[in-house]
């Protein structure tokens, strides 16, 4: 079963869990490692980040030297996105949110993660349902470089999830694994630019 229709269904049943970690559960030099001597710690899993309509988010993502570093072209569904930053090397938390471009952002639907670099993205979660993140490089995205969000119902049935059409086709079991980039999101205060 799908994580959509599990979560339009209510029906708690182990496909998906909300406890998707706001930060990478391991650190480590994430461009700089010897990727012949690191334990690349991957697992497979449903996690997913839940939020409430209306919510707005940013999204790090980091690339990483894994196999190789490489440029991936991150792809959202259901919103635009906002490129307020982006670098070479690992993301500093405490040090790039300063430089941001929070005057005139490019909007786009993809964006690029340099190699061996990071990306860090904003968006308002105002379109209910269960969307897909994933990079655009195809090979990648069957490899496990991707996820989901679900963004919940808001207060009006204009801005609920609409049910799924009946002969809406079964999908398969499929258990993605993120191996070749870090996604990270956090919640921030767009009035004071807080984390
Ligand atoms: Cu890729």
């Amino acid at each position: 079963m799908s994580i959509l229709e599990s979560y339009y269904r209510k029906l708690n049943s182990g496909v998906y869990s909300s406890d998707f970690p706001d930060k990478p559960p391991t650190a480590f030099n994430y461009t700089g490692v010897n990727p012949l001597n690191e334990n690349m710690n991957t697992e497979f899993g449903t996690k997913v980040p839940v939020v409430p309509y209306g919510a707005r988010l940013e999204f790090v993502l980091q690339d990483t030297a894994f196999i190789n570093v490489e440029n991936h072209p991150i792809h959202i569904h259901g919103h635009n996105i906002f490129v307020v930053g982006t670098g070479f090397g690992n993301f500093d938390a405490k040090r790039d949110p300063a430089k941001y471009n929070l005057i005139d952002p490019p909007e786009r639907n993809t964006v690029a993660v340099p190699s061996g670099g990071w990306t860090a993205i904003r968006l308002k979660a105002d379109n209910p349902g269960v969307w897909f993140m994933h990079c655009h490089l195809e090979a990648h995205t069957t490899w496990g470089l991707a996820m989901v969000f679900v963004v919940k119902d808001g207060s009006k049935p204009s801005v609920c999830l609409l049910p799924p059409p009946d002969d809406l086709p079964v999908c398969a079991d499929f258990s993605p694994a993120c191996s070749f980039i870090l996604f990270y999101f956090i919640l921030y205060d767009p009035i004071n630019n807080k984390h």
